[in-house]
């Protein structure tokens, strides 16, 4: 029987565009999706950009203002890919269309906005995502499972790092198409909201809860161009934060991200201490989950470093063969997949706008932490 389309408009043809794009076109090849995802439409400011993008992806069509895009009537879900400081307008015009929302992370530039777009959605009552796309990485899914199973026994330590080196030269402009990041009232914030984020709601999906802060962070280029405006200006972004933390569970987490460790591009590792077991892993080797276990016979304990790809492995029983590794790009496929089944089933798929909002008040307290130079309790929603 053929299945119903479920037609898909995007808003945002840059890196993550391409990103969702490709899982949406993907998604139905590998996993047996309840429903067809068409690409209906994309949306972008510039025309040439757009059909370019439009026909390289094979979108139906296109459209230069997002608000039309909300409103037409062959659109199931919105997903929102463009740069920070406008997911929360986007969002609340789509709850009210009643469309479904995937939103690009972070969910907003801070807990302020998040708080109404979680409003937003709850009261038309729309399924919606945040596009955390590392849960869904297989090695890191089976790191959750092994948590849940008991094998870690009571958790000790948290410990995340996400380092990148792209933003040393101070020659670097800010703002506008590719250095909106760099741009405080566009992004809302430097690492903390970019990077941290990620580790974060990691973090909280593994570990639980963050109930309390104290950080530190630095901006080491205080001045750059700015690209709209051609003036040079105060940069307000944090390059680098360092944050402690207390978790629910009682166990103690570190965090730590820059953009200017020298030779790192997207090293973001977690490990995880437990009583009777450990587990680390590192986006440059994403397919591999190392695990320690103390209660292994003594002569042959160590660090095993488990491959993720037979099948009985989260999600890799729709891939290739046992021992064939996948990658990043497949993390958003998964995320289409696990969100279709939700929609079919009527149930929320995780991380929603309001789990997404926990991290938002995590990265809150963190600045202000940063900033008042004091320890932060964090609200629990
Ligand atoms: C920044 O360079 C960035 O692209 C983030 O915005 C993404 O969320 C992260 O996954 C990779 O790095």
């Amino acid at each position: 029987m053929a299945k119903k389309n479920w037609n898909v408009g995007v808003i945002g043809c840059g890196f993550m565009g391409r990103a969702h794009s490709n899982a949406y076109r993907k998604v139905a090849n590998f996993f047996d999706v309840p429903f067809q995802p068409v690409l209906k439409a994309v949306c972008a400011r510039t025309r040439a950009d757009v059909t370019a993008f439009a026909e390289r992806w094979g979108y139906e069509s296109v459209e230069t203002d997002w608000r039309r895009l909300v409103e037409r009537k062959d659109i199931d879900a919105i997903d929102i890919c463009t740069p920070n400081d406008t997911h929360k307008e986007i969002a609340l015009a789509a709850a009210a269309a009643g469309k479904a929302i995937l939103c690009e992370k972070p969910l907003a530039r801070d807990s302020k906005e998040g708080a109404e777009m979680v409003a937003a959605v709850e009261r038309a009552k729309v399924a919606n995502t945040v596009w955390y796309n590392y849960r869904r990485i297989p090695a890191v899914t089976l790191a959750r499972q092994l948590i849940e199973q008991g094998r870690l026994g009571r958790i000790f330590h948290y410990r995340a790092q996400f380092l990148q080196d792209w933003t040393i030269s101070a020659e670097l402009p800010q703002g506008g198409t590719g250095l909106w990041r760099l741009d405080k009232a566009v992004a809302g914030s430097g690492v903390t909201g970019d990077l941290l984020a990620h580790c974060i709601d990691t973090a909280i999906w593994l570990n639980g809860g963050i109930d309390s802060v104290t950080a530190m962070t630095e901006t080491f280029v205080k001045e750059r161009k700015h690209n709209l405006t051609g003036k040079v200006e105060k940069v307000g972004i944090d390059d680098a934060c360092a944050f402690l933390c207390r978790f629910g569970n009682g166990s103690l987490g570190l965090f730590e991200s820059t953009r200017y460790a020298r030779g790192h591009k997207a090293l973001y590792t977690f490990e995880i201490n437990g009583e009777h077991a450990s587990i680390r892993w590192d986006l440059h080797d994403l397919h591999r989950l190392e695990f320690f276990d103390h209660r292994d016979e003594g002569l042959t304990r160590g660090w095993r470093s488990i491959h993720v790809t037979d099948r009985e492995m989260p999600y890799m029983g729709r891939w290739w063969v046992p021992g064939l590794q996948i990658g990043y790009e497949h993390s958003f496929v998964h995320q289409v997949a696990d969100f279709l089944e939700g929609l079919a089933a009527g149930k929320p798929v995780a991380p929603t706008f309001a789990q997404a909002q926990l991290t938002q008040q995590v990265c809150d307290a963190v600045l202000q932490s940063a900033q008042n130079r004091q320890w932060v309790e964090v609200p629990q929603r």
